[in-house]
């Protein structure tokens, strides 16, 4: 049977999933769901209520680092390197980027002007710390793309929309991270994770969030 995506056009956690399934090759079907109206069969496979959640061989997995895991473990090629100290690096970087996406989540509903300066600040902080961990690049561990990159293109998409807006800094003087930002968006898996009107759907989101930011693009 064909494994099912259940999935939110614009959830960032979803496109980890899409992305590792497309450097795999593995034929899917993505299904978008509501979150504002869930289906009661959505709440029947996801115990968080949260997408995404994979459907396959008869079970759901939920929480998409598991996903991803379970996606590396059973379609080859492996994104995780073979030596179990590198694998651990690579598992602390995808939880950085989880935080990553709390903070950006926390910029987009800034209530005001100085929330906003803030939230771009504390980004351009973790960027920095993420240019520290960087190498020669293209990817995350290297010349291979990784588990860390499936997670990183999804969070640059975010600026990608954001920097339409404003220039919020938020990679200012870190050549690494934008370097590797424009590695990953040329990626076909990277670029193929959401539908081509994401960028019309983020700014619909955005515009009813009633934030500063909000207030930014009604100017
Ligand atoms: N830790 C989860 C986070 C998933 C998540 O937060 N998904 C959001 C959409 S991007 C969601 O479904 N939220 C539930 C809601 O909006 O009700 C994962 O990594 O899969």
């Amino acid at each position: 049977m064909t494994p099912v995506l259940v999935s939110h056009p614009l959830c960032p956690y979803v496109q980890r999933a899409a992305i590792v399934l497309a450097e795999k090759g593995v034929v899917y079907e993505r299904r978008d769901i509501d979150l504002a109206a869930k289906p009661d069969w959505f709440l029947a496979v996801s115990p968080l209520g949260k997408t995404p959640v994979l459907l396959t061989g008869g079970v759901a997995v939920f929480e998409s680092a598991v996903i991803c895991e379970y996606l590396d473990e059973t379609h080859a090629p492996r994104l995780h390197p073979p030596e179990p100290l590198q694998r651990a690096r690579q598992r602390s970087w995808m939880e950085f980027g989880s935080a990553l996406l709390n903070a950006i989540g926390a910029f987009y509903n800034a209530a005001d002007e100085r929330a906003l300066a803030a939230g771009a600040a504390d980004i351009h902080q973790r960027f920095e710390q993420i240019e520290a961990a960087l190498g020669e690049g293209p990817f995350f561990m290297g010349r291979q793309f990784g588990m860390v990159d499936a997670v990183f293109g999804p969070v640059f998409r975010y600026l990608d929309v954001f920097d339409g807006m404003a220039d919020f800094g938020m990679l200012e003087g870190l050549p690494r991270t934008a370097a590797w930002r424009t590695a990953l968006a040329a990626r076909p898996s990277v670029r193929q994770a959401v539908s081509a009107d994401y960028p019309d759907l983020l700014r619909a989101f955005l515009r009813k969030r009633g934030s500063a930011l909000t207030q930014r693009m009604a100017r």
